[in-house]
């Protein structure tokens, strides 16, 4: 038996009587036990074509016997009854049933996604969901439900878009902080990636150059300076980032010197509550970098945190170092390699492929939020 967090939306049609049908389907489902149901509550659409309806959300909690994809099964079948139609992504919807939480697990297929990727910033999901579960685990960052609706709610939240050079993360960055009325940081250097990347830094007097980095990217992250302007902040980066960097550059003695300066340091700054991460593939990376060379003249700042060139190394080598070092950015930021004392309890990850699709999906995990 597992027990199963759904989360209910409608903004079409007739929404409570649909929402009401949808609930009073779960509850006569074989193999399911129903525990509870939250009141309705009328949110903002978030995402999807302009000019929606306002949404009615709400959240059940069930136990079944189930297995995971026969809930979604389940789910499906009951949004067929009343007569759900699809035609765009996030379009308007008569009733959408999501599997947001199947007890602990966690797992990503083709056809589902548990927990659901997208809950951990959205406030018409976790308010129906702490209401009526709020101790409920939410395995990825070794939370519950009503602490993620509390993350989400801090007075002054910090949002961290990380991505790699070349990914985009100052033009999704500064793209959020003008929908939301928000404050952008930009990172005051480039990510100086590592040597070994072979991106064409200059190698040896590395740990002053490590430390030098380390202290201006703390700088605007410092607690005592940080203002009390009530609206989000959106960073380009995420100072772990540069702890993961440093420790393919710096030789051990080194490295454990930057590491002590990096926990004095990351004491008194302020952690992100949110991380949008970026994901590019090698194409659109090696893409990237030509364009980036071809116009490094020009007056254009998209994409203007790739590192300079160096004339030997091919754009498809240097964008497959990039993808390596993206893909532990992913997973340390996932708390695949354990949980730090700075990870972000929200982690949305976004395809950087197409910039405009990544700003539009950046944002509307952001608004969700607010
Ligand atoms: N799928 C994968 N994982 C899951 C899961 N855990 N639960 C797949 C449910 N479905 C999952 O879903 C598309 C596909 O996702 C399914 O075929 C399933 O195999 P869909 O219901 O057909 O389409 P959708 O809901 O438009 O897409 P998506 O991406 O699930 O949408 P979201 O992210 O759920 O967002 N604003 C407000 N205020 N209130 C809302 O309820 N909902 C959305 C939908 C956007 N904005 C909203 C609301
Ligand atoms: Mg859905």
């Amino acid at each position: 038996m597992a027990r199963c967090l759904i989360g209910c939306g409608s903004n079409l049609g007739k929404r409570r009587e649909q929402l009401d049908r949808a609930v009073e389907l779960l509850r006569f489902m074989p193999g399911v036990t129903f525990l509870a149901a939250s009141r309705y509550r009328e949110t903002r659409p978030v995402g999807g074509p302009a000019g929606q309806s306002a949404f009615l959300n709400g959240a059940c909690l069930i136990e079944t016997e189930l297995t995971p994809h026969a809930v979604l099964e389940m789910l499906a079948a009951v949004e067929n009854t009343l007569h759900r139609e699809r035609h765009e992504r996030w379009g308007e919807r008569t009733i959408d049933l999501d599997l947001l939480l199947y007890g602990d697990l966690v797992l990503e297929t083709a056809e589902l996604t548990v927990p659901h990727p997208r809950m951990a910033t959205r406030r018409f999901v976790l308010e129906p969901s702490a209401e009526i579960a709020a101790e409920f685990a939410y395995p990825p960052a070794g939370c519950t439900v009503g602490d993620l609706l509390d993350n989400i709610s801090a007075t002054h939240p910090l949002i961290a878009v990380v991505g790699v050079p070349g990914s985009g993360a100052p033009e999704v960055a500064a793209a959020v902080a003008d929908a939301v009325m928000g404050r952008v940081i930009h990172a005051p250097t480039p990510l100086p990636l590592p040597a070994r990347y072979d991106l064409g830094l200059p190698a040896g007097s590395a740990a002053t150059r490590w430390s030098q980095v380390l202290a201006a990217w703390a700088e605007p992250l410092n607690r005592g300076q940080w203002d009390d302007d009530p609206h989000p902040v959106i960073a380009d980066y995420w100072l772990d980032e540069l702890a993961l960097a440093a420790a393919d550059d710096l030789r051990a003695a080194d490295l454990a010197v930057f590491e002590a300066d990096f926990s004095r340091l990351a004491e008194g700054i302020v952690a992100p509550q949110v991380a949008i991460m970026l994901m590019a593939d090698r194409a659109a990376l090696a893409e990237r970098i030509a364009f980036r060379s071809r116009h490094a003249h020009a007056h254009t700042n998209v994409f203007g945190d790739l590192a300079t060139q160096v004339a030997d190394v091919s754009d498809s080598d240097r964008a497959a170092a990039l993808v390596m070092f993206q893909d532990r950015l992913a997973r340390r930021l996932r708390c695949l390699d354990g949980r730090g004392p700075r990870s972000p309890k929200a982690v949305i990850t976004v395809d950087a492929g197409d910039l405009g699709q990544a700003i539009a999906e950046a944002t509307a995990a952001v608004e969700a939020m607010l």
